[in-house]
């Protein structure tokens, strides 16, 4: 069997790396997104995702992040977690919950306290540099105050057949306390099914979510559409519908996997992803708006 992984944005490389080197070993899907994630998570310049990612309207760091794992459809999420080093291995923790899989706030990072995840204080100075300077433009420029987001989300295919997808964001920035987006929603954000393939998402969440993109995404690869035919089949209708009935669409971008370890995106924004598979090393590659 092969093996392949997907993940969105250049930030997404050094760990899809990691990820491939787990899956050439006979690694498992699951640990090849949570090991790449946490690269990711980890990185202090990366804006969007874990230590060094933006704060919220009120200068604190809220995350979101869920796994699924694509053989029983377990899913763990947490969202507005904050001080956790690794939402992900959070996430990923909770989907072996039947009950309880899906935490929010005080709540998750009481959770992944409890159960000896490490604490961190995400905030880093230049991501508080950062703030400041947009609170000021804010102000004096009368700007709208989201700008900038980008989510990591991983697609893993290993080689005994098994399908897991991971995401980890900081969110908008300047988002409001409590706001939530896409990442953190089974279907929306994410959505793996072993028997067919991995979808992941990036880009304003509030429109994601109104298209179920990736539950979608997974449906049409199993009417036996490729990842590419199935990404251009979910997301360009929609993006030309929320465009006439909404009026207005943020930025977004979806990768998809499938069982044979073949790939896709659709993206209305240019977009840098990675991927690596059995036969092609891993590398980073550009989409542009498609339609
Ligand atoms: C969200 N989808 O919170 C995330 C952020 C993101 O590119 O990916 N932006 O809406």
């Amino acid at each position: 069997m092969t093996y392949a992984m997907i993940g969105t944005w250049r930030m997404a490389y050094e760990g899809l790396c990691k990820g491939i080197d787990l899956l050439k070993d006979s690694g498992t899907s699951a640990d090849a997104v949570e090991t790449s994630i946490k690269e990711v998570e980890d990185y202090p310049f990366f804006k969007s995702v874990g230590y060094g990612g933006l704060p919220n309207q009120n200068g604190l760091v809220e995350m979101d992040s869920a796994f699924m794992n694509g053989d029983t459809f377990a899913v763990g999420a947490v969202m507005g977690i904050s001080d956790v080093k690794n939402p992900i291995s959070v996430a990923r923790s909770l989907s072996h919950d039947h009950f309880n899989s899906v935490l929010v706030g005080n709540g998750a990072t009481e959770y992944a306290t409890q159960n000896g995840f490490e604490r961190k204080n995400m905030l880093t100075e230049r991501a508080q540099k950062i703030w400041r300077k947009r609170k000021r433009e804010i102000e004096e420029k009368n700007l709208s105050p989201y700008d900038g987001h980008d989510t990591v989300g991983m697609v893993s295919l290993d080689q005994s057949g098994s399908i897991s997808v991971g995401t980890s964001t900081s969110g908008l920035f300047m988002k409001k306390p409590g706001r939530t987006g896409d990442s953190a929603l089974v279907g929306d954000g994410f959505y793996a099914d072993s028997e067919i393939g991995g979808a992941a998402a990036t880009g304003l969440g509030e429109d994601i979510m109104k298209g179920c993109l990736c539950y979608e995404i997974v449906r049409l690869m199993g009417t036996g559409l490729s990842p590419q035919d199935a990404c251009d089949k979910a997301v360009y209708p929609f993006v030309k519908k929320l465009k006439e009935r909404y009026g207005k669409i943020g930025e977004f971008s979806l990768v998809a996997l499938n069982k044979e370890g073949q790939w896709g995106v659709a993206t209305n924004v240019e977009f840098t992803f990675a991927v690596g598979t059995e036969d092609s090393k891993p590398a980073i590659y550009i989409a542009f708006p498609g339609e």
